[in-house]
Protein backbone atom coordinates (compact mmCIF):
# COMPACT_ATOMS: atom_id res chain seq x y z
CA UNK A 1 0.00 0.00 0.00
CA UNK A 2 1.02 3.48 -0.81
CA UNK A 3 0.90 5.95 1.32
CA UNK A 4 -0.47 9.37 -1.13
CA UNK A 5 0.97 12.84 0.13
CA UNK A 6 -0.05 16.42 -0.35
CA UNK A 7 3.29 17.17 -1.46
CA UNK A 8 1.79 15.41 -4.78
CA UNK A 9 5.14 13.97 -5.98
CA UNK A 10 6.41 12.35 -2.76
CA UNK A 11 4.70 9.12 -2.29
CA UNK A 12 6.30 5.91 0.00
CA UNK A 13 5.81 2.93 1.27
CA UNK A 14 4.61 2.90 4.61
CA UNK A 15 7.38 0.16 5.53
CA UNK A 16 9.99 2.18 4.25
CA UNK A 17 8.56 5.54 5.65
CA UNK A 18 8.97 3.77 9.11
CA UNK A 19 12.68 2.56 8.50
CA UNK A 20 13.60 6.39 7.36
CA UNK A 21 11.62 7.96 10.59
CA UNK A 22 13.19 10.70 13.28
CA UNK A 23 9.42 10.42 15.07
CA UNK A 24 10.59 7.05 17.54
CA UNK A 25 11.72 7.98 20.94
CA UNK A 26 15.24 7.22 21.17
CA UNK A 27 15.33 4.57 24.40
CA UNK A 28 13.49 4.58 27.77
CA UNK A 29 14.89 7.16 29.96
CA UNK A 30 15.47 7.46 33.82
CA UNK A 31 12.14 9.66 34.41
CA UNK A 32 14.24 11.93 37.19
CA UNK A 33 16.16 12.79 34.15
CA UNK A 34 14.53 12.57 31.23
CA UNK A 35 10.23 12.56 31.03
CA UNK A 36 7.45 12.71 28.23
CA UNK A 37 3.93 13.80 29.11
CA UNK A 38 2.05 11.02 28.17
CA UNK A 39 -0.41 12.98 25.81
CA UNK A 40 2.95 14.33 23.68
CA UNK A 41 4.39 10.51 23.85
CA UNK A 42 1.14 9.14 22.74
CA UNK A 43 0.77 12.14 19.55
CA UNK A 44 4.51 10.94 18.43
CA UNK A 45 3.59 7.25 18.56
CA UNK A 46 0.97 7.77 16.44
CA UNK A 47 2.15 9.89 14.15
CA UNK A 48 -0.06 12.96 15.69
CA UNK A 49 1.21 16.49 14.88
CA UNK A 50 3.43 17.11 17.72
CA UNK A 51 5.55 21.30 17.80
CA UNK A 52 7.97 21.60 20.63
CA UNK A 53 7.89 25.40 22.24
CA UNK A 54 11.00 26.46 23.97
CA UNK A 55 11.07 28.00 27.67
CA UNK A 56 13.77 30.67 27.73
CA UNK A 57 11.38 33.07 26.49
CA UNK A 58 9.44 32.95 29.49
CA UNK A 59 11.92 32.10 32.03
CA UNK A 60 14.10 35.21 30.25
CA UNK A 61 13.11 37.21 27.26
CA UNK A 62 9.29 37.72 28.02
CA UNK A 63 7.93 40.69 30.64
CA UNK A 64 7.16 38.41 33.94
CA UNK A 65 3.64 39.92 34.76
CA UNK A 66 2.68 38.50 30.93
CA UNK A 67 4.69 35.34 30.83
CA UNK A 68 2.24 33.07 32.24
CA UNK A 69 -0.77 33.61 29.76
CA UNK A 70 1.84 33.67 27.12
CA UNK A 71 2.79 30.22 27.86
CA UNK A 72 -0.87 28.97 28.26
CA UNK A 73 -1.89 30.65 25.06
CA UNK A 74 1.02 29.60 22.30
CA UNK A 75 -0.27 26.20 23.52
CA UNK A 76 -3.71 27.43 22.89
CA UNK A 77 -2.63 28.26 19.15
CA UNK A 78 -1.25 24.89 18.82
CA UNK A 79 -4.33 22.99 19.93
CA UNK A 80 -6.56 25.44 17.97
CA UNK A 81 -4.83 24.32 14.90
CA UNK A 82 -5.33 20.68 15.49
CA UNK A 83 -1.57 20.44 16.89
CA UNK A 84 -0.26 18.37 20.47
CA UNK A 85 1.59 20.81 22.32
CA UNK A 86 5.04 20.19 23.75
CA UNK A 87 6.38 22.53 25.46
CA UNK A 88 10.04 21.76 27.04
CA UNK A 89 11.64 22.73 30.29
CA UNK A 90 13.37 21.57 33.12
CA UNK A 91 10.91 21.16 35.89
CA UNK A 92 12.13 20.45 39.35
CA UNK A 93 15.60 19.55 37.83
CA UNK A 94 14.50 17.17 35.53
CA UNK A 95 14.18 17.04 31.60
CA UNK A 96 10.56 17.38 30.91
CA UNK A 97 8.99 17.67 27.06
CA UNK A 98 5.17 18.49 27.86
CA UNK A 99 4.16 20.38 30.67
CA UNK A 100 0.45 20.86 32.09
CA UNK A 101 -0.75 24.11 32.38
CA UNK A 102 -0.17 24.42 36.06
CA UNK A 103 3.36 23.54 35.54
CA UNK A 104 3.58 26.35 32.98
CA UNK A 105 2.22 28.61 35.17
CA UNK A 106 4.86 27.44 37.88
CA UNK A 107 7.85 27.44 35.64
CA UNK A 108 6.62 31.46 34.37
CA UNK A 109 6.33 32.44 37.84
CA UNK A 110 10.14 31.57 38.65
CA UNK A 111 11.41 34.15 36.04
CA UNK A 112 13.81 36.86 37.20
CA UNK A 113 14.28 34.22 40.28
CA UNK A 114 17.71 32.96 40.94
CA UNK A 115 16.11 29.20 40.79
CA UNK A 116 15.41 30.07 37.53
CA UNK A 117 18.48 28.97 35.33
CA UNK A 118 18.67 29.28 31.52
CA UNK A 119 19.37 25.93 30.16
CA UNK A 120 21.35 25.71 26.88
CA UNK A 121 23.08 22.38 25.12
CA UNK A 122 25.70 22.72 28.03
CA UNK A 123 23.66 23.17 31.09
CA UNK A 124 21.23 20.33 30.78
CA UNK A 125 24.20 17.80 32.75
CA UNK A 126 24.51 20.51 35.61
CA UNK A 127 21.13 21.50 36.32
CA UNK A 128 19.73 17.45 36.24
CA UNK A 129 22.90 16.17 37.51
CA UNK A 130 22.54 18.98 40.87
CA UNK A 131 18.83 18.02 40.62
CA UNK A 132 19.39 13.74 41.33
CA UNK A 133 21.62 15.24 43.83
CA UNK A 134 19.04 16.64 45.85
CA UNK A 135 19.67 20.38 44.27
CA UNK A 136 16.24 21.07 41.82
CA UNK A 137 16.24 24.18 40.16
CA UNK A 138 13.34 25.15 37.14
CA UNK A 139 15.09 26.05 34.06
CA UNK A 140 13.89 27.66 31.01
CA UNK A 141 15.75 25.94 27.65
CA UNK A 142 16.57 28.20 25.12
CA UNK A 143 16.12 27.03 21.24
CA UNK A 144 19.64 25.19 21.64
CA UNK A 145 18.36 23.10 24.86
CA UNK A 146 14.81 22.22 23.87
CA UNK A 147 16.41 21.49 20.23
CA UNK A 148 18.65 18.61 22.22
CA UNK A 149 15.55 17.24 24.26
CA UNK A 150 12.82 17.74 21.35
CA UNK A 151 15.17 15.19 19.22
CA UNK A 152 15.14 13.32 22.61
CA UNK A 153 11.61 12.95 22.25
CA UNK A 154 11.09 12.21 18.30
CA UNK A 155 9.63 16.31 17.95
CA UNK A 156 10.82 16.90 14.53
CA UNK A 157 9.55 20.68 14.57
CA UNK A 158 9.86 23.61 17.26
CA UNK A 159 8.35 27.10 17.26
CA UNK A 160 9.41 30.73 18.70
CA UNK A 161 10.31 34.15 18.64
CA UNK A 162 13.89 34.69 17.54
CA UNK A 163 17.11 32.63 17.05
CA UNK A 164 20.14 33.61 18.70
CA UNK A 165 23.16 34.58 16.95
CA UNK A 166 26.64 35.13 15.95
CA UNK A 167 27.13 38.79 18.46
CA UNK A 168 28.16 42.01 17.28
CA UNK A 169 32.07 42.04 17.79
CA UNK A 170 31.66 38.46 18.02
CA UNK A 171 34.88 37.46 15.49
CA UNK A 172 36.83 39.00 18.65
CA UNK A 173 34.96 37.79 21.82
CA UNK A 174 33.43 34.30 20.08
CA UNK A 175 30.00 35.05 21.66
CA UNK A 176 28.41 32.60 19.32
CA UNK A 177 24.84 31.52 19.97
CA UNK A 178 24.69 27.49 20.78
CA UNK A 179 21.46 27.35 19.06
CA UNK A 180 23.60 27.81 15.56
CA UNK A 181 25.82 24.94 16.40
CA UNK A 182 23.01 23.42 17.35
CA UNK A 183 21.33 23.28 13.86
CA UNK A 184 24.63 22.30 12.75
CA UNK A 185 24.26 18.79 14.42
CA UNK A 186 20.31 18.23 15.31
CA UNK A 187 17.72 17.37 13.47
CA UNK A 188 14.85 19.87 14.50
CA UNK A 189 12.90 22.31 12.09
CA UNK A 190 12.93 25.92 13.83
CA UNK A 191 10.76 28.24 12.76
CA UNK A 192 11.07 32.27 14.12
CA UNK A 193 11.03 35.55 12.82
CA UNK A 194 15.27 35.75 12.40
CA UNK A 195 17.43 37.12 14.66
CA UNK A 196 17.48 40.37 16.35
CA UNK A 197 19.50 43.37 14.67
CA UNK A 198 21.15 43.70 18.05
CA UNK A 199 23.40 40.71 16.86
CA UNK A 200 25.44 40.40 13.64
CA UNK A 201 23.09 39.04 11.18
CA UNK A 202 25.37 38.75 8.41
CA UNK A 203 27.62 36.74 10.34
CA UNK A 204 24.79 34.89 11.59
CA UNK A 205 24.08 33.91 8.18
CA UNK A 206 27.29 32.47 7.21
CA UNK A 207 27.75 30.89 10.45
CA UNK A 208 24.69 29.03 9.58
CA UNK A 209 26.01 28.42 6.17
CA UNK A 210 29.26 26.57 7.66
CA UNK A 211 27.42 24.45 9.80
CA UNK A 212 25.17 23.08 6.94
CA UNK A 213 22.21 24.60 7.81
CA UNK A 214 18.98 25.30 5.34
CA UNK A 215 17.91 28.17 6.05
CA UNK A 216 14.44 29.65 4.18
CA UNK A 217 12.07 32.46 4.53
CA UNK A 218 8.60 32.62 4.39
CA UNK A 219 7.86 34.42 1.57
CA UNK A 220 4.50 35.75 3.15
CA UNK A 221 2.94 37.33 0.01
CA UNK A 222 5.94 39.26 -0.97
CA UNK A 223 6.53 38.17 -5.00
CA UNK A 224 10.27 39.93 -5.93
CA UNK A 225 12.84 37.62 -6.04
CA UNK A 226 14.69 39.10 -3.31
CA UNK A 227 13.79 38.29 -0.07
CA UNK A 228 15.49 40.02 3.37
CA UNK A 229 15.83 37.66 6.23
CA UNK A 230 13.95 38.98 8.67
CA UNK A 231 15.28 40.79 11.84
CA UNK A 232 12.82 39.83 14.41
CA UNK A 233 10.85 43.63 15.19
CA UNK A 234 11.16 44.12 11.17
CA UNK A 235 9.91 42.44 8.29
CA UNK A 236 13.41 43.37 6.39
CA UNK A 237 17.06 43.43 7.69
CA UNK A 238 18.61 44.58 4.79
CA UNK A 239 20.27 41.01 4.27
CA UNK A 240 19.31 38.74 1.87
CA UNK A 241 17.32 35.31 2.21
CA UNK A 242 19.59 32.20 1.14
CA UNK A 243 16.79 30.71 -0.09
CA UNK A 244 12.48 31.15 -0.37
CA UNK A 245 9.70 29.06 0.66
CA UNK A 246 5.77 29.89 -0.70
CA UNK A 247 3.89 28.14 2.08
CA UNK A 248 3.89 25.22 4.68
CA UNK A 249 3.80 22.69 2.38
CA UNK A 250 6.86 23.48 0.83
CA UNK A 251 8.21 23.42 4.10
CA UNK A 252 7.12 19.94 5.28
CA UNK A 253 9.06 18.99 2.01
CA UNK A 254 11.93 20.22 3.13
CA UNK A 255 11.86 18.38 6.30
CA UNK A 256 10.83 15.18 4.68
CA UNK A 257 13.62 15.78 2.30
CA UNK A 258 16.04 16.34 5.07
CA UNK A 259 14.73 13.08 7.15
CA UNK A 260 14.56 10.84 4.08
CA UNK A 261 18.07 11.78 3.32
CA UNK A 262 19.83 11.08 6.79
CA UNK A 263 21.04 14.61 7.77
CA UNK A 264 21.90 14.90 10.75
CA UNK A 265 21.43 18.45 10.71
CA UNK A 266 18.28 20.85 11.35
CA UNK A 267 16.18 23.59 9.23
CA UNK A 268 15.95 27.14 10.07
CA UNK A 269 12.56 28.53 8.43
CA UNK A 270 12.34 32.28 8.87
CA UNK A 271 8.69 33.89 9.29
CA UNK A 272 8.36 37.74 9.24
CA UNK A 273 6.22 39.74 11.50
CA UNK A 274 3.27 40.88 10.66
CA UNK A 275 3.40 43.78 8.01
CA UNK A 276 0.51 45.24 10.85
CA UNK A 277 2.94 45.55 13.24
CA UNK A 278 6.34 45.91 11.75
CA UNK A 279 8.64 48.32 13.27
CA UNK A 280 10.95 50.22 10.64
CA UNK A 281 14.65 49.22 11.92
CA UNK A 282 15.69 53.01 11.85
CA UNK A 283 13.13 52.97 15.02
CA UNK A 284 15.02 51.04 17.28
CA UNK A 285 18.47 51.19 15.91
CA UNK A 286 19.24 53.92 18.56
CA UNK A 287 18.01 52.01 21.48
CA UNK A 288 19.35 49.08 20.14
CA UNK A 289 23.03 50.78 19.82
CA UNK A 290 22.85 51.70 23.57
CA UNK A 291 21.65 48.42 25.21
CA UNK A 292 24.80 46.90 23.57
CA UNK A 293 27.27 49.21 24.40
CA UNK A 294 25.53 49.19 28.38
CA UNK A 295 25.99 45.43 28.27
CA UNK A 296 29.35 45.43 27.28
CA UNK A 297 30.21 48.47 29.83
CA UNK A 298 28.45 46.72 32.74
CA UNK A 299 29.81 43.04 32.66
CA UNK A 300 26.87 41.82 30.88
CA UNK A 301 28.67 38.95 28.56
CA UNK A 302 28.30 34.84 27.71
CA UNK A 303 24.53 33.40 28.66
CA UNK A 304 24.09 36.95 30.47
CA UNK A 305 23.74 39.08 27.52
CA UNK A 306 21.19 38.18 25.20
CA UNK A 307 18.67 38.46 28.26
CA UNK A 308 19.94 42.07 29.72
CA UNK A 309 19.60 43.31 26.14
CA UNK A 310 16.40 42.11 25.39
CA UNK A 311 14.92 43.29 28.94
CA UNK A 312 16.74 47.21 27.96
CA UNK A 313 14.91 47.60 24.32
CA UNK A 314 11.37 46.30 25.85
CA UNK A 315 11.79 49.03 28.43
CA UNK A 316 12.42 51.62 26.48
CA UNK A 317 10.47 50.87 23.56
CA UNK A 318 6.58 49.67 24.41
CA UNK A 319 5.31 48.71 21.85
CA UNK A 320 7.79 45.95 20.73
CA UNK A 321 6.05 43.60 23.63
CA UNK A 322 2.28 43.56 21.32
CA UNK A 323 4.63 42.93 18.26
CA UNK A 324 6.46 40.42 20.26
CA UNK A 325 3.13 38.47 21.24
CA UNK A 326 1.74 39.24 17.68
CA UNK A 327 4.61 37.71 15.66
CA UNK A 328 4.87 34.55 18.11
CA UNK A 329 1.56 33.74 17.35
CA UNK A 330 2.02 34.17 14.01
CA UNK A 331 5.23 31.69 14.12
CA UNK A 332 3.64 28.75 16.05
CA UNK A 333 0.23 29.04 13.49
CA UNK A 334 3.35 28.64 10.82
CA UNK A 335 4.65 25.79 12.82
CA UNK A 336 1.44 23.97 13.44
CA UNK A 337 0.66 24.11 9.99
CA UNK A 338 3.91 22.74 9.01
CA UNK A 339 3.51 19.69 11.51
CA UNK A 340 0.10 18.82 9.99
CA UNK A 341 1.29 18.89 6.35
CA UNK A 342 4.20 16.86 7.37
CA UNK A 343 2.11 14.51 9.05
CA UNK A 344 0.21 14.17 5.66
CA UNK A 345 3.03 13.02 3.99
CA UNK A 346 4.57 10.59 6.27
CA UNK A 347 1.73 9.44 8.46
N1 LIG B 1 16.18 36.04 21.14
C1 LIG B 1 15.01 36.66 21.39
N2 LIG B 1 14.26 36.25 22.44
C2 LIG B 1 14.65 35.20 23.25
C3 LIG B 1 15.89 34.55 22.96
C4 LIG B 1 16.62 35.00 21.91
O1 LIG B 1 14.65 37.57 20.69
O2 LIG B 1 13.94 34.88 24.21
C5 LIG B 1 16.32 33.38 23.80
C6 LIG B 1 16.05 32.04 23.07
O3 LIG B 1 15.69 31.07 24.03
C7 LIG B 1 17.40 31.70 22.48
C8 LIG B 1 18.35 32.22 23.53
O4 LIG B 1 17.57 30.31 22.25
O5 LIG B 1 17.73 33.44 23.99
C9 LIG B 1 19.74 32.50 22.98
O6 LIG B 1 20.56 32.94 24.01
P1 LIG B 1 22.12 33.14 23.75
O7 LIG B 1 22.24 34.35 22.88
O8 LIG B 1 22.72 33.34 25.11
O9 LIG B 1 22.60 31.89 23.08
MN1 LIG C 1 26.24 33.80 24.01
Amino acid sequence: KTVRSTVGHISVSPARYRFYSTQKPRQKFDSKVFKVSEEVEDAIRTGKPVVALESTIYTHGYPPEQNGDLAVLLEDVLRENGVVPATIAVVDGAARVGLSTAELRRLASVAGKPEAMKVSRRDLPYIIGLGLAGRPFQGGTTISGSMVLAQMAGIEILGTGGLGGVHRGGQDTMDISADLTELGRTNVTVISSGCKSFLDLPRTLEYLETQGVCVSTFADGRTENDIDIPSFYCRNSGIRSPTVIQDETEAAGIIYAQRQLGLSSGIFFANPIPASHSIPQSELEDVIDTAVQEATEQGYHGASNTPFVLAKIKERTGKVILANKAMLERNITRAAKVSVELSQIAG
